[in-house]
């Protein structure tokens, strides 16, 4: 319902995906593995993500000639002029960058907590900026987040690391992964969960499997635990096409219920 605290928005686009497009058909499957009656709706600390607290706006339609990532943009920012925390289900990862603006024009100070095999910091990735591999270059080049902090990476480059000294991120690599690591926001955060982050073992379901990745619990804990306020997510980077079918979607989903019972609380 409308009254809801939480909008779910699906972004049906994949244009940016540089290896296998697929992730475009991503949101319907996550929302069905959301309603699947294989399981409930309660998050593991008891809060009903139902639609009392989710309401459903649909996926983002694309209209000829429209500038895709700035109907992303204004999409978003309606939810968020109506009062909505959004969590968006990509889609591959370019989404994140119009995302990200239409949530830092409305919060200041804004962290992210950004879970990923990639630091998708090129410059540009094959002459194009807004590639699914540079949207966090965009980001910190338009100073859209005071802190990003990465979990999960373990496939870098060179230029890339240039790139993370240059923009100051918060880099914790798969070799100094820590289960006790204390994460800390002190202002409004911004969930940016690429499934890759994930072992391909756990969510096979993506254009760019990356062994050696986080198990679904450890990332799922670091959801409930780290300290902060979260104001926006997505989720993205889910290719159905590269699936075991039935198994990363159903990953998505429980990802979502324990972002959205995040947002409910804290
Ligand atoms: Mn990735």
């Amino acid at each position: 319902m409308e009254s809801a605290p939480i909008a779910l928005l699906g972004v049906p686009y994949d244009d940016q995906s540089s290896f296998a497009r697929g992730s475009a058909k991503a949101p319907p499957l996550i929302r069905a593995a959301w309603h699947s009656e294989s399981t409930n709706k309660y998050s593991e600390d008891l809060t009903l993500v139902d639609d009392s607290l989710v309401w459903d706006a649909g996926d983002i339609r694309f209209g000829p000639g429209e500038d895709p990532f700035s109907v992303i943009e204004r999409e978003v920012g309606s939810l968020l002029g109506k009062g909505f925390k959004p969590i968006c289900l990509g889609g591959d990862h370019s989404v994140s960058y119009p995302i990200v603006r239409a949530i830092a024009s409305r919060h200041r100070n804004l962290s992210i907590l950004h879970f990923d095999a990639h630091p998708d910091l090129y410059q540009d990735y094959e002459g194009n900026r807004f590639s699914h591999a540079c949207p966090f270059a965009r980001i910190m080049e338009d100073g859209l987040a005071e802190r990003l902090v990465q979990v999960g990476i373990r496939s870098m480059t060179k230029h890339q690391q240039g790139q993370a000294e240059r923009f100051g991120v918060e880099m914790i690599d798969m070799r100094s992964w820590d289960d006790d690591r204390v994460f800390s926001f002190a202002g409004p955060v911004h969930i940016s969960f690429d499934i890759d982050a994930l072992d391909p073992a756990f969510a096979p379901g993506v254009s760019h499997r990356q062994p050696a990745g986080l198990s679904t619990r450890q990332a799922i804990n670091l959801i409930q635990k780290f300290e902060g306020t979260v104001v926006g997510a997505d989720i993205v980077e889910f290719n159905p096409d590269l699936d075991v079918p039935g198994m990363t979607d159903a990953v998505c989903a429980k990802v979502l219920k324990e972002i959205a019972a995040r947002m409910a609380h804290r």
